[in-house]
């Protein structure tokens, strides 16, 4: 009855009225209770991983309380939301950036300092989540950061992959790849929800049922796997919204399959059973390249189905018209990667939700937006019609209507002109019958967003031309950005605390244009030294780490020379070499006394190669094996180094930035689609040495040419 309802209520209220406390003794004792019950170690003996891992329990808890009343908040509001779909996230470490975020950083490192621990050396133990390549993976981290903080109604959703972005190891000079599984410790940054999962089917065949006196088609699908979602709660800063990063795992289902345990082969229909869970295994390691596997269109389309029936059950637990659901709901594709969710949402509103064509077309044209990275052309996805029509059948023949009907209504508009029918057509005709998946991505959005200003150019001039003739209004673009909260507070503390003195505000944290009032105290000579001090204690850290890493000794006097980055052609990595190659050849062929002249310098280079990309891996033989000569050169001294940064990852960046005196990215012009290391660079204070491409054009007019040089080499 309603009394003893309220009984309970009232308890379970009088229990839980309060939100956890951020004094050091509630602090202390959270995260001691969490040492006794959650990691079940003694509370007299534990090391610092094990602190690490119930401080991280304990700064869990505080996101969860956050988690739920941002949850019930925009319950209540029912605000359009924002669905961010995307393969690669490259989260790094949370710790630190989340007890920032909930402003309670220092009451932290108070609490742990009277518990004999250091804040700074447990944040060290936690490894890097790196379920993403590079930049485009760590755009969507530093993109959930800012969703939060801007309060924004907003979802990221993604793939668990057990084994993240491959460790890089150098093995004479080489590069050898390591498996990352990185769950192998726990992750007290994820909420397992065994309650949210979702049937996943794939292969089939495709059967024409008879429908309301008319004929419909029906998916039998071969195989099914469960989707379990886990959430990874991302709290913004100066605001209690924290919303979810949701990321699927791949489980065998109990729905099917029941046949072959009958037939008494049991040891092997569980190990077959065992099988779905590759699906969320391992990350593809290619950056910017494709090939046409099955196992990452299974990838996803397992990522896009869950996702898709978490967000129609959302959209349907308030509304019951479809017609509402551009309304509610905005998905936003990382790339052409999901773009499977377009067929994927023309299928449920179709085959299930038994909308007609036209009207489900209707919605899907209003819903999505695609945001492209890139220009190469080996970075266009292109899905071979084979692999689809067996994996997917139904989504291939929804891509061929979609086609259909848009290729009829190409040739009212543009006439019959079979070339540019045939280059603008979703199917391409080759040796390899495909489906171009940007093709589709364009036809299906209402936006086509670049991620610099000349990126956004070159798309429309360009790549993707005769759609920006067709349909100009789409196209639009954002450059990139980063966040100052992990690429300033988290990474170089005391230029974050240099800044708020000189500002006389924190509010550059949540608005970085704020940090153009620096401009007025350009000239003064206090704030040059105290700069100058963070830069050195920055570059010692560097100093440390490298000499630990690599054994090479290198002098903080000297300018610190950085290119970190994925290995590739067009970013120039060889470029770069050559020209040390060259220094080292000046200084050796230099009178004694003019090496005074010299400003000593250590060049550091980081980065993965793909590990199919062969020249990319000779480049770092090539690094190596010049590091070798130069740095063992004692006639070169402190005058030159190289140092080569194994298993450069988020962490390591975090590290290296705040260190580096100059930084390089001097892509080929017309490659780098925007860049955003450059930026990062940038707000710690570093030079760079930079080809006018993405978005470093744009930071030259933020700049103003007073603080650059040009240097223009025109061909006679
Ligand atoms: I496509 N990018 C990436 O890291 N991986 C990819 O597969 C593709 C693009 C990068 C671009 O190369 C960068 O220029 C850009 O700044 C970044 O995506 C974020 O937009």
């Amino acid at each position: 009855g309603g009394g003893e309802t309220s009984v309970r209520v009232e308890r379970m209220f009088g229990l839980m009225d309060r939100f956890l406390k951020s004094d050091p003794s509630s602090l202390q004792k959270d995260i001691l209770d969490h040492v006794e019950y959650t990691v079940a170690r003694s509370r007299f003996s534990f090391d610092d991983f094990e602190a690490y891992q119930a401080l991280a329990h304990s700064v869990r808890d505080r996101l969860i309380e956050r988690w739920h009343d941002t949850q019930i908040h925009f319950k209540k509001k029912d605000p359009k939301r924002i669905y961010f779909l995307s393969l690669e996230f490259l989260m790094g470490r949370s710790l630190s950036n989340s007890v920032i975020n909930l402003g309670i950083r220092d009451q932290y490192a108070d609490a742990l300092k009277e518990l004999g621990f250091e804040f700074e050396v447990l944040a060290e133990q936690e490894g890097d989540a790196a379920l993403g390549n590079g930049g485009l993976a760590r755009l969507s981290a530093c993109q959930m950061d800012s969703l939060a903080t801007m309060d924004y109604p907003a979802w990221g959703y993604g793939l668990r992959y057990q084994y993240g972005l491959f460790r890089q190891v150098i093995l004479d000079g080489y590069q050898h790849e390591q498996p990352d599984y990185w769950l192998n410790f726990g992750n007290p940054w994820e909420i397992e929800r065994v309650h949210v999962t979702y049937p996943v089917k794939f292969y089939g065949t495709v059967e024409d049922e008879n429908f309301n006196g008319g004929k419909r088609k029906v998916w039998l699908p071969g195989e099914m796997v469960e989707a379990v979602a886990y959430d990874n709660p991302i709290p913004g800063h100066g605001t209690r919204n924290t919303i979810t990063l949701r990321l699927w795992a791949a489980k065998p289902s109990d729905q099917i399959d029941m046949e072959s345990f009958n037939t008494g082969d049991y040891i092997n229909a569980v190990v077959n059973r065992q099988r779905a869970e590759t699906i969320s295994s391992v990350l593809y390691p290619d950056d910017r390249s494709y090939q046409g596997k099955e196992l990452r269109l299974k990838q996803q389309y397992f990522f896009v189905s869950a996702s898709l029936q978490d967000i129609i059950r959302r959209f349907k637990d308030s509304h019951s018209n479809f017609d509402d659901f551009p309304e509610k709901v905005a998905l936003q594709l990382n790339d052409t990667h999901p773009s499977l969710a377009i067929a994927e949402v023309m299928r449920v509103l179709v085959d299930e939700e038994h909308l007609d064509w036209n009207r489900a077309w209707g919605i899907v044209c209003k819903i999505f937006s695609f945001t492209t990275h890139t220009v190469l052309p080996e970075g266009l996805e292109k899905v071979p019609v084979d692999l689809l029509e067996s994996l997917l059948p139904r989504h291939l023949q929804i891509i061929y209507d979609i086609n259909f009907d848009y290729i009829e209504e190409l040739k009212k508009k543009i006439g019959l002109d079979y070339d540019r029918l045939s280059r603008m057509s979703i199917v391409e005709d080759g040796a390899v019958k495909s489906i171009r998946m940007a093709n589709l991505a364009i036809v299906c959005s209402h936006t086509v967003n670049g991620v610099s200003r000349v990126h956004s150019e070159l798309l429309k001039t360009r790549v993707f031309k005769d759609f920006y003739e067709l349909w100009p209004h789409k196209f639009d673009y954002k450059t990139n950005g980063v966040t100052q909260r992990r690429w300033i507070v988290v990474s170089n503390p005391s230029l974050s605390a240099l800044i708020s003195k000189w500002l006389g505000t924190e509010a550059w944290i949540r608005d970085v244009d704020l940090l153009a009032g620096l401009q007025e105290q350009a000239a003064n000579v206090d704030l040059h030294e105290e700069w100058r001090m963070v830069r050195k204690v920055n570059k010692m850290r560097l100093a440390e780490y490298i000499e630990a890493m690599s054994g090479i000794k290198v002098s903080v006097n000297a300018m610190f020379d950085v290119q970190i980055k994925r290995i590739h052609e067009y970013k120039r990595q060889l470029l770069n070499i050559l020209g040390i190659i060259h220094r080292y050849d000046c200084i050796k062929n230099m009178e004694k006394s003019d090496r005074t002249k010299v400003v000593p310098r250590v060049c550091i280079i980081g980065g993965k190669a793909a590990p199919g990309y062969e020249i990319a891996k000779k480049i770092i033989k090539l690094c190596n094996a010049v590091a070798e000569k130069i740095n063992n050169d004692p006639d070169v001294g402190d005058l030159l180094k190289l140092v080569f940064i194994p298993d450069y990852n988020v962490s390591v960046a975090e590290l290296v930035i705040p260190g580096a005196d100059l930084s390089q990215h001097i892509s080929t012009a017309g490659h780098e689609a925007s860049g955003t290391g450059n930026m990062k660079f940038l707000m710690n204070g570093c030079l760079l040495l930079a080809t006018e491409d993405g978005s470093t054009v744009e930071i030259i007019e933020e700049i103003g040419e007073d603080n650059m040089e040009f240097e223009r080499s025109r061909l006679k």
